[in-house]
């Protein structure tokens, strides 16, 4: 076992660090309270690499793996965590692409989105589908080349601005989730109006309603077969939840800093803060709580790297990730008081983001679900 980095990952690391602290972190405020959306920045991110981390050089990207798509997400997130929505957005359709589409498709799609010239996004949730995925209603019909899709998906992540990306439908309702199939969508195409939606934290992270009335997308825009849809969607969320699970990690780490430096600072009856025993308790949990979630989430990267299955430890680190920045943003809260609540200082902001992260990508629960059913097998997580 070796806990070292290789001069390689710990570059791209450094990479994300330096243009984290110089070019996302001096903004993020203005930008959260703006409810920016970053394109530069996220042309910027694939200018530098920051999506082909985990797709060959074939195709755009650099390779260099799952470990550096973390290293790269916990800087980013560690900065402003609603910046590293945006590389899930890019990177989740770009996967699977690599994993489910033909040449032509992967070709055709993968470098714009790398590039961060298509805004990529995918569209899973609706009204009344959360957590229960296989809940979801809208169809694609085919008609001559080309599918019509009619529905609603709720909640996507860059549903405002998209492009281009993920769409799962039903092609045929009787079969349940074996009825269900993907599709690369180009979302600038007629038959989608889009509601943008207004959430507690993310702010820099676009959210809409999307609604399809006959919306054509051609048959070449399928990835695999009809019916393949339910397992590719599977597939790409246990990707997607790695990527969330850095991005909690790398918003704990900031809580704690911030929390650590402020109690060093502050003076009261006399004394550091940090001098007190109740909150020496909140950091050093925070400090447990972070390193726990590291070595998870580094794990599951790493089983990633090796081919190796890794729902289970994905679900593991993406549980112990969320909860960890949900823990760490209101234990910074608690450190830093009336300074805390302020929205003149960062920690409201990630207390407001932390929450996302035991909702989104599957929520807490269903991480827990996954691993308990695992644990008394029930369902193998790992199939
Ligand atoms: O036996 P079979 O042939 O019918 O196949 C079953 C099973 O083997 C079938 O699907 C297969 N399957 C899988 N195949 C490969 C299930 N899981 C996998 C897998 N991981 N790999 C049906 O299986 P089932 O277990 O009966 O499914 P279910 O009970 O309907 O659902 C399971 C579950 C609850 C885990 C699933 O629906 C789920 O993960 N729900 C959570 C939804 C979620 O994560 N949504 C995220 C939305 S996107 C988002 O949040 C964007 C955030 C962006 C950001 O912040 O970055």
């Amino acid at each position: 076992m070796d806990f070292e980095l290789s001069e390689e990952l710990a570059a791209a690391r450094d990479l994300a660090r330096d243009f984290a602290e110089k070019e996302i972190a001096p903004t993020a405020a203005k930008d959260d309270r703006d409810r920016a959306f970053r394109g530069d920045l996220v042309r910027k991110m694939g200018e530098l690499g920051f999506y082909g981390s985990v797709i060959p050089e074939t195709y755009g990207g650099n390779g260099l793996g799952f470990l550096a798509m973390v290293l790269i997400t916990e800087e980013v997130a560690r900065a402003h965590s609603a910046m590293r929505v945006a590389i899930n957005m890019q990177i989740g359709p770009a996967l699977t692409l690599l994993q489910f589409g033909t040449e032509e498709q992967k070709k055709k799609w993968i470098p714009p989105l790398l590039q961060g010239d298509t805004i990529g996004c995918f569209a899973i949730t609706e009204p009344d589908a959360g957590s229960d995925v296989a809940g979801m209603r809208t169809t694609a019909a085919q008609a001559g080349t080309d599918y019509l899709v009619n529905g609603t998906k709720l909640w996507i992540s860059n549903g405002p601005v998209t492009t281009g990306g993920l769409l799962y439908v039903y092609t045929d309702r009787a079969q349940k989730h074996r009825g269900m199939t993907a599709f690369y969508a180009d979302f600038s195409q007629a038959g989608v109006s889009r509601r943008p939606l207004d959430m507690l934290g993310a702010h820099c992270s676009p959210l809409a309603e999307l609604t399809f009335e006959n919306f054509r997308i051609p048959a070449a825009n399928r990835l695999g077969n009809e019916g393949d849809g339910f397992k590719i969607c599977m597939w790409q969320l246990n990707q997607t939840r790695l990527n969330c699970a850095a991005g909690a990690l790398g918003l704990a780490r900031a809580a704690k800093e911030a929390a650590i430096s402020y109690a060093n600072q502050r003076q009261q009856f006399g004394q550091k803060i940090g001098e007190f025993q109740m909150n020496q308790d909140l950091i050093a949990q925070m400090v447990v709580h972070e390193e726990a979630a590291r070595l998870l989430v580094y794990r599951a990267a790493w089983l990633a790297d090796q081919k190796r299955p890794n729902n289970l430890e994905t679900s593991i680190a993406k549980y112990t990730a969320a909860e960890a920045a949900a823990f760490a943003a209101d234990a910074a809260m608690k450190i830093l008081g009336a300074y805390g609540y302020s929205t003149e200082f960062p920690v409201e902001r990630y207390y407001r983001d932390a929450k996302s992260y035991q909702i989104v990508e599957g929520s807490s629960n269903v991480q827990k679900m996954i691993i308990a059913q695992d644990a008394l097998g029930y369902r193998k997580a790992n199939r």
